[in-house]
């Protein structure tokens, strides 16, 4: 089997360092958290901001002073801004992550960038709202800047739409997805291997279990030949009840997991090479 990618998802727009006073915030914050994630073996940072106190932001500006913060300590990862940003932004705001990728050749080109490719329930009153016309616009800026998208997957319909983006022209191939289980879809090894046997043969995918379903979704995924995503953006608890110290924490215990289970972790640019991303620029 491929070696396996860990994306940690250190931040997040929506949780507060009142539910875990380990999420980041400050760029010293978010750097040190990032930091710990690479040095227990995740290639991917996929990454939200917040201004110091706590307040969520797609600020380019913001976003790049915490990429050049996080490249000082982890000079070769692979960092994915997210386009999804915080409920209720509009989808210029959310876009300006990719601008930072202006120009193209530079150390802070951000080489991937989430893209949500549909609407969804996030609990109570609150959807994430992704229209068609966002996902067109978003998916073709992406590829005018050279930004691979990491295609996030709320629901199973949501593949059919990607695939459809492809075929129109909006996405390139091969697409690499993130199935996102336990928010809309349940985290089942059934629906997990739907969505699995639902993607092209060349396409890679990684899977966020949300809440407690973080590791074991993790596990399967290691077990079925994808790659996992773990982190405070997704899971605050390092086991029933205990809050995680860390991102580090997290990754260190997916990482012992897929050591036991004999699946060797991918370096960042073993990672570049799987998702097919160019090598580093210097
Ligand atoms: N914070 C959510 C509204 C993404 O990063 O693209 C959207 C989200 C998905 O987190
Ligand atoms: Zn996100």
């Amino acid at each position: 089997m491929e070696k396996l990618i860990v994306t940690a998802a250190i931040c997040g727009a929506e949780v507060t360092k009142s539910q875990n006073p380990n999420i980041p915030y400050t760029l010293d914050e978010i750097a040190r958290e990032a930091h710990l994630a690479y040095q227990a073996g995740a290639s991917i940072i996929h990454l939200h901001v917040r201004e110091d106190d706590g307040r969520p932001t797609q600020d380019k500006d913001r976003f790049k002073k915490s990429m050049d913060a996080i490249r000082t300590l982890c000079p070769d990862i692979i960092i994915q801004p997210s386009t999804g940003g915080a409920l209720g932004m509009s989808d210029m705001e959310r876009l300006q992550t990719t601008e930072v990728a202006e120009p193209a050749v530079n150390l802070f080109h951000p080489e991937m960038a989430t893209l949500d490719c549909g609407s969804c329930n996030f609990g109570g009153d609150e959807v994430f709202i992704n229209s068609d016309n966002t996902i067109k616009t978003f998916g073709k800026t992406m590829i005018q800047r050279g930004v691979k998208p990491e295609i996030e997957i709320f629901d199973k319909g949501m593949i059919d739409i990607a695939l459809r983006m492809a075929e129109q022209g909006f996405i390139q191939h091969p697409i690499h997805f993130d199935f996102v289980m336990g928010l809309q879809i349940n985290a089942t090894a059934r629906d997990l291997s739907y969505m699995v046997h639902s993607i092209p043969l060349d396409a890679t995918w990684t899977v966020a279990g949300i809440g407690r379903f973080q590791m074991s979704m993790a596990a399967l995924g290691i077990l079925m030949g994808g790659h996992v995503r773990v982190g405070f953006e997704d899971n605050l608890y390092i086991k029933k009840g205990i809050l995680a110290k860390s991102n580090g924490e997290l990754v260190e215990k997916v990482v012992r997991i897929a050591r036991e289970l004999d699946r060797p972790i991918a370096s960042p640019i073993e990672a570049r090479n799987i998702l097919g991303l160019p090598p580093l620029k210097s």
